[in-house]
């Protein structure tokens, strides 16, 4: 493109010296309810710390708080010493069988490119034909190759406590008390439950402090002595002992599979009350007539995660020790110490970035089941649908902050909330979508601390993940490859070997895709010392694929074989959905390692490795039905979208990846073209991440109403009264992958430059934002009436060029704090960059 001109501005400090963004006037964002919570799923209210979380069911007579710590997994070497993360066989075997497994697939490939081909017929009509179902011999060497799942464990709920009546209150059939209200305030993660019984207001505070690593439970009334209750703990859990000594409650025990030297956990209770008189009964803690009373617990398990190849995964220090350390610690400060630590820990995080969408406002004050149901309905006023969408948004961040915090482990597929002993899917981490898109909205939405949970747990996967490699993976001639890879579930015991089941066990790109939180997270922060701990693994995870590829006989380009789109199938060579991922992982190591080494003119041989595979990977193709597609054959499922199957994984070329972005060259657009085409054939009805992951698609496509469409979609038909994502069952993915695609609606940075506003639905014709990031470490913030942005101020964190793409940008008057100049280079209408200085704000004005 053709530079049209150059500008060079004045600063103008009286514009530029304030952040207007910071004054974003919101509306209180908060849940509210006016009924006690009876279902865990779908009403309980979460709160969390990362370490451990809880679900809030605002009982009046009997309150219960189920409580979950973030490391309470059953399975692992706990339950069975020689646990090896899943594998089977010998990799000898192994790689016989996959060896004929690749053969026997590159004839089903030529078969079917000599026979069944699509093709335009004489009416112009193009007839596609399917694979042929996978045969008795495929599917053999397929079910030869999958993994162990004994003892791959779950999840697990650590228990519940109880407050109680201690005598109740009136008959069970009657209404007893009134004014009933709970609240979850996200914007400082406090819950709150009122009421009002025999003139007395009664008020219950509870937040999960992660400074403290305490759940604290505060219960107040306007009356002296009024408080009487009964302090109890239960457990699904089989194998425990709990009892009660002066004011605390201890529990501790063990999942049933573990054994003596397994994993153990510990919980303490402690009641510490104001006035009135405190008795023990056998393992409770009974209150009477107190003015106040304050619980204070903790949670800890013997839990290490292990990111060396030792597989030792237990500390030797008893969790009951450590529970004891931090109770003793928190019950030295007073409620109101413990809450203003809370909440100047969760708001550092929490209020680095605001949405506001013009009008949004609640303002009769309707509960959030209200709010949904009239969403749903079409009944509520355009400024509460608003508000939902609002409330929604940050509530993805909240539930992120709550559930990934430094040193936890990362949120799985439920976040850190799970009842009972068998949550759905073991509450892991899957890998072929829901883990990753956990993570989209970690650092777009300014909460890079809530994303080193998962960058560690990648870490912790490498030891076993290089067993996988070499154990059921080979280079096309038998010889042994290099590097790691992971399949496509995962717990906190490092299980890296395939699933045990035919469709979608298999999925080596797993760990290709999961690299690409390094690269996101280097690229949003520019931390070089960061990079060079982390390039390690995602070269090696590259070197894999450049060792693992195959070379496929008919046109010679190099493919994943076998191949299997996700759970969508069947087995083939090169489904676009693993092209896509090894094509962005090679891209991503090439340009980490530029960043490395900018002064070297030669590459290294590896990567000089990559650089060649890369170039001969299958890529993209667009079919003669105008779709995008999902296989390296042109099937007839894929010109007529399956019935609307939810895994539209081919798609990751334009998201999460970063291949494929309309209007940057006319070979990108057909492609989008051919990408709208795909989703409309596929629909937008789907399961709660489905729809949350089309919304990003639509947001990259650019296309904000049809965006927002599919955020209606989620709150219509995919959200629980909690405001929990449901695919169903709940899977926290939805939540994540919804704020994240509502931020790139916004903002998006994926191209090397940045693009704003590059999906505005009308619906949100108007708003402000303070503190989206972008990729090159800027903080955004910006104002927009009439789909057009009024000011945008671009902070700049690490001092890189900014290059922002908006329509006609040459229009606005470029200025930057401190005053003085800024060179900038506008090309065609709509690409203005700038270099700029770490610290400095640049602003640009109608
Ligand atoms: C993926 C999805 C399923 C489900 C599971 C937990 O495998 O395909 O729909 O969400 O994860």
């Amino acid at each position: 493109m053709k530079i049209k001109m150059i500008i060079i501005l004045t600063g103008l400090a009286f514009l530029t010296n304030h952040v207007f963004a910071q004054d974003i006037n919101l509306p209180a964002l908060k849940l509210q309810y006016d009924f006690p919570a009876q279902k865990w799923e779908s009403e309980a209210l979460p709160i969390g710390n990362g370490f451990i979380g809880a679900m809030l069911f605002g009982g009046v007579p009997a309150d219960r708080i189920q409580v979950n710590e973030h490391s309470l997994w059953s399975g692992g070497p706990g339950a069975n010493a020689n646990y090896n993360g899943g594998h089977l066989r010998t990799a000898k075997q192994n790689h016989q069988t996959l060896q004929d497994l690749r053969n026997a697939l590159q004839d089903k490939m030529i078969f079917f490119s000599d026979n069944d081909a699509a093709y335009v017929d004489a009416t112009g009509k193009v007839v596609a034909k399917n694979y042929t179902l996978e045969n008795e011999q495929l599917k053999n060497y397929i079910n030869s190759l999958v993994g162990d799942r004994t003892n791959f464990g779950s999840y697990q709920s650590l228990g519940n406590i109880n407050i109680a009546y201690t005598s109740s209150p009136v008959n069970s059939d009657s209404i007893f008390y009134t004014n009933y209200l709970r609240v979850l305030d996200i914007e400082n993660a406090v819950s709150t439950l009122n009421y009002t019984m025999e003139n007395v207001n009664y008020k219950r505070e509870y937040f999960v402090s992660y400074p403290d690593n305490v759940i604290v439970v505060r219960l107040t009334a306007d009356k002296p002595g009024k408080i009487s209750r009964i302090f109890f703990l239960t457990t699904p859990q089989t194998k425990t002992n709990i009892s009660a000594t002066n004011n605390v409650i201890t529990m501790e025990g063990q999942p049933a599979d573990q054994r003596a030297d397994g994993l153990k956990f510990a919980q303490q209770v402690k009641i510490i009350p104001s006035g009135g008189n405190l008795t023990v009964e056998d393992a409770k803690i009974v209150v009477e007539n107190a003015d106040e009373i304050l619980l204070i617990s903790s949670a800890a398990t013997n839990y290490v995660q292990c990111i060396d190849d030792t597989f030792n995964y237990f500390s030797t220090t008893d969790p009951l020790t450590v529970v004891q350390a931090t109770l003793s610690r928190a019950a030295q400060k007073t409620y109101e110490q413990l809450l203003t630590g809370h909440i100047a820990d969760y708001k550092n995080l929490y209020n680095r970035m605001s949405l506001s969408i013009s009008g949004a406002a609640n303002s009769s004050n309707k509960t959030t089941d209200q709010l949904l149901d009239g969403y749903i309905k079409n009944t509520n006023t355009s400024a509460e649908n608003r508000y939902l969408e609002q409330l929604y948004y940050q509530f993805g961040r909240y539930l992120l902050i709550a559930s990934s915090r430094e040193n936890s482990l990362p949120a799985n597929l439920q976040g850190i909330w799970a009842d009972g002993l068998t949550p759905p899917w073991s509450a892991d981490y899957h890998t072929n979508i829901n883990i990753q898109m956990n993570y989209w909205l970690a650092q777009q939405t300014n909460l890079s601390e809530c994303h080193r949970p998962v960058i560690r747990y990648i870490k912790s996967l490498v030891s076993r993940g290089r067993y996988t490699a070499n154990h059921y993976y080979s280079k096309q001639n038998g010889d042994p490859v290099r590097g790691w890879t992971i399949n496509h579930e995962n717990n906190i015991w490092g299980n890296t070997a395939p699933g045990n089941y035919y469709w979608g066990f298999y999925f080596p790109a797993a760990a290709a895709w999961m690299c690409q939180d390094i690269w996101e997270y280097f690229q949003f922060n520019q931390d070089r010392a960061f990079l060079e701990e982390y390039y390690p693994i995602m070269l090696d995870a590259a070197l894999f694929w450049v060792d693992n590829l195959w070379q496929d006989s008919r046109d010679g380009t190099l493919v994943a074989n076998p191949s299997y789109s996700p759970e969508h199938g069947p087995y083939s060579l090169g489904a676009s959905s693993d092209q896509a991922i090894i094509t962005e992982l090679f891209d991503m190591v090439i340009k980490a390692y530029e960043v490395l080494h900018p002064e070297k003119m030669d590459v290294s041989p590896e990567i000089e490795e990559i650089i060649t595979a890369k170039s001969l990977l299958a890529g993209p193709q667009i079919g003669l039905g105008g779709q995008f597609m999902e296989w390296k054959d042109e099937l007839q499922m894929d010109i007529t979208g399956d019935n609307g199957h939810r895994h539209a994984n081919h798609l990751f070329w334009l998201h999460p990846g970063s291949q494929i972005i309309p209007g940057r060259s006319p070979q990108e657009d057909l492609f989008a073209n051919a990408m709208r085409n795909t989703l409309n054939t596929r629909g937008d009805q789907a399961t709660g991440w489905s729809k949350a992951w089309k919304l990003n698609f639509w947001a990259r496509l650019q296309d904000g109403n049809r965006a927002h469409k599919l955020l209606e979609e989620l709150l219509k038909g995919s959200t629980l009264k909690n405001l929990f994502d449901t695919h169903p069952p709940f899977q926290i993915d939805g939540n994540f992958g919804a704020t994240a695609g509502m931020t790139e609606m916004l903002v998006q940075s994926q191209g090397g430059y940045i693009e704003l506003f590059p999906a505005l639905p009308d619906k949100w014709n108007s708003g402000q934002f303070k503190g989206i990031k972008a990729r090159g470490n800027f903080e955004l913030s910006a104002n927009w009436t009439n789909g057009r942005f009024n000011r945008l101020e671009i902070l700049s964190l690490s001092g890189k060029k900014c290059t922002l793409k908006y329509p006609d940008i040459g229009n606005y008057k470029l200025t930057q704090s401190g005053g003085g100049t800024v060179a900038a280079t506008l090309t065609g209408d709509n690409i203005l960059s700038f270099e700029t200085t770490p610290g400095i704000t640049y602003t640009l004005i109608k």
